[in-house]
């Protein structure tokens, strides 16, 4: 099949190409390498010394023998050449990865706030007007995230996408309607998702496009069966206040003695998945696509939840880390249960990876090999959703000094 996967040099992208590529689909890489000039603004670097995309793709060939295609293109902003991208390549599948996905990133300035709304949904609105445009019926699938829903859970599991309503009408009669699961989103990040689902029911509606869309939880690991063949092929690791996700940074911050940041109480439970699953996932969503005309496809990509404090905890067990808790830079809950429907991919045959198999292996294969690598004082979140949060933030930080 040919395959174009859009934000292909990221965290996920890159091993999702490189799986794809060895199960023997054509691949073209659309990236406009965004992801590495923020690194350049943030003054901080991958943890694992990531390579430039090209000598990435030089050593793909040299290790499989097969050819990726790679395009630069700002699929936000250069609506032409991506149409033409679309129809040179003419691809029977579309993966679209290319959004700014930093929840903390999205929340740091207005410049932030506003570059991640044009960003994201002019990327999204983008893809669809181009497949329409080109023509070919690709099937789109879309990594969306488990936060569309918020975090709570209503008494009920989250299911995948769709929440059936029963509604009273004038006439006194009751009618039962599946309308997409309310959103609430907690970040602007998670808000121009929010805004992705619209534009994908919209286009499914009118345009009787095929639509995959997986709402992922957070994402853990770093290597996949591909990446790991070459060290050039490494794949990315971000450990830093701004785009390191909480797994990732205690691993990290276990490797270099530095305690584990747990937010607030750590009561905040989320959905997490290993970066392997992640590239599982995506290759099920592609062999089994909506047909035309059925509707947007959703699909809740993640396999365990956890509290962030008994992820520290379980990460202090293994490595007798210290753990400190600190004044919350976000507006989120302190406490909430998180119970998530996620049939359809295990119902595809996913075989998940756990933390409890995953973890040791992490800590000692990535975090401690390039703990020299970190640097320290990138690892404080400093991305405070409102001026309340930072001061709270910086009246602890006072108190603690006094006491
Ligand atoms: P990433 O930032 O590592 O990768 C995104 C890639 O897209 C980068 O290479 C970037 O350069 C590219 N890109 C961004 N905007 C672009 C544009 N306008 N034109 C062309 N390329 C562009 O992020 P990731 O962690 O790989 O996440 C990929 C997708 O998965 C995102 O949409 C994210 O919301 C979703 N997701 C990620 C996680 C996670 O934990 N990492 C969890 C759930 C969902
Ligand atoms: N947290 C800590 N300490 C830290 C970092 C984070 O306690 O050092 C807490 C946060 O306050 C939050 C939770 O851990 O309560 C998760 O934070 P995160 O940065 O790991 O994840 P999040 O901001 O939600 O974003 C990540 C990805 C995003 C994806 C999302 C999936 O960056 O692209 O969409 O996970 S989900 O969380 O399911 O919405």
């Amino acid at each position: 099949m040919k395959i174009m996967i859009l934000g292909g040099d990221g965290f996920c992208g890159w091993p999702t190409a490189l799986h794809l590529s060895a199960q023997g689909h054509d691949i073209m890489i659309i990236d406009n390498l965004s992801r590495r000039k923020i690194d350049v603004e943030l003054e901080v670097e991958s943890l694992t010394p990531i390579k430039p995309l090209k000598t990435r793709l030089k050593a793909w060939k040299e290790v499989s023998g097969n050819d990726i295609i790679f395009e630069n293109c700002d699929i936000a902003h250069n609506y032409m050449r991506l149409l033409y991208l679309m129809e040179k390549f003419e691809p029977e599948a579309i993966v679209h990865f290319a959004e700014q996905r930093a929840a903390p990133y999205s929340m740091k300035s207005s410049w932030h706030k506003r570059y991640t709304v044009d960003n994201n949904i002019n990327a999204t609105s983008n893809v669809l007007a181009a497949i329409v445009e080109y023509g070919g019926n690709p099937h789109l699938v879309h990594l969306g995230t488990m936060g569309v829903y918020g975090y709570g859970t209503a008494g009920m599991k989250i299911p995948e996408g769709y929440l059936n309503v029963k509604i009273d009408t004038d006439n006194g009669e009751q009618i039962s309607q599946e309308i997409l699961y309310p959103a609430n989103p907690g970040s602007i990040y998670h808000m121009t998702k929010t805004q992705d689902q619209l534009l994908f029911a919209f286009y499914n509606k009118n345009d009787d496009l095929r639509i995959t869309d997986l709402h992922q939880g957070i994402v853990w690991g770093t290597q996949t069966a591909e990446t790991k063949q070459d060290e050039r092929l490494i794949n990315r690791f971000d450990y830093d206040g701004d785009y390191g996700t909480v797994l990732n940074r205690f691993l990290m911050q276990a490797a270099v003695g530095y305690p584990l940041t747990v937010h607030g109480t750590g009561g905040q439970t989320r959905a997490f998945i290993h970066i392997q699953d992640t590239v599982r996932c995506v290759d099920m969503a592609i062999c089994n696509p909506p047909q035309t005309g059925e509707r947007v496809k959703i699909m809740n990509q993640m396999t365990e939840t956890h509290r962030v404090r008994d992820l520290a905890k379980m990460i202090a067990d293994k490595t007798g880390a210290k753990i400190e808790n600190v004044a919350n830079p976000r507006q989120e809950a302190d406490e909430n249960d998180l119970n998530v429907e996620n049939r359809r991919l295990l119902g595809l045959g996913l075989d998940p990876i756990t933390l409890e198999e995953g973890l040791l292996e992490e800590v000692t294969e990535i975090a401690r090999k390039y703990a020299d690598r970190c640097d320290l004082e990138k690892i404080p979140c400093v991305s405070y959703w409102h001026d309340g949060r930072k001061e709270d933030a910086e009246g602890t930080a006072s108190t603690s000094k006094a006491g």
